[in-house]
């Protein structure tokens, strides 16, 4: 039986070589219905490393989330991902699975919502411009986490 088809939430992001049109590649691949503006942003985590450019790609998926998980695996592999270097260190092309419908996936190797999706301004600014009373399970909306963080600065 084919799964229902659900909204889902991918954040891009890269900091290696031609950024924008890894994320534009990227979100194609992903057959996005919408992608959100693509902003440049500082590194978090690891300082050292190139300026980012971040987006958000609104998806409509019939995949369950473990296999949507490896087709984003796929695509940055496609893209030239390598996993080298360190954890939070510079990269062609990273896709995040943020948010799927209002699920809550808590399993080895996958984390539904995305774990630091809410405590990140590169992830949250572009949830919002595509919807800004959209839902993290169990953080609140994100334009509410946009504010307590913009005013925590
Ligand atoms: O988690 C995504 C990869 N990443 C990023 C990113 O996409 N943007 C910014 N600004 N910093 C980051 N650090 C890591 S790791």
């Amino acid at each position: 039986m084919s799964q229902a088809r659900v909204r889902a939430y991918v954040g891009l992001g890269a900091n290696l070589g031609d950024r924008e049109a890894a994320i534009r590649r990227a979100a194609e691949l992903l057959g996005a219905r919408r992608l959100s503006s693509i902003r440049e942003t500082e590194p978090w985590g690891y300082a050292e490393q190139p300026l980012f450019l971040n987006a958000v790609a609104e998806i409509e998926t019939g995949l369950a989330p473990r296999k949507l998980l490896e087709r984003l695996l796929e695509i940055e592999r496609s893209l030239g991902r390598r996993r080298e270097g360190p954890r939070w260190g510079p990269r062609t092309i990273d896709l995040d699975l943020l948010l799927y419908g209002d699920e809550v996936v808590d399993e080895p190797g996958l984390s539904v919502p995305h774990p630091r999706a809410h405590e990140r301004v590169f992830v949250l600014e572009p949830l919002a411009e595509l919807d800004p009373s959209l839902k993290i399970p169990g953080k609140g909306t994100v334009s509410s986490l946009l504010a307590g963080l913009q005013s925590a600065l």
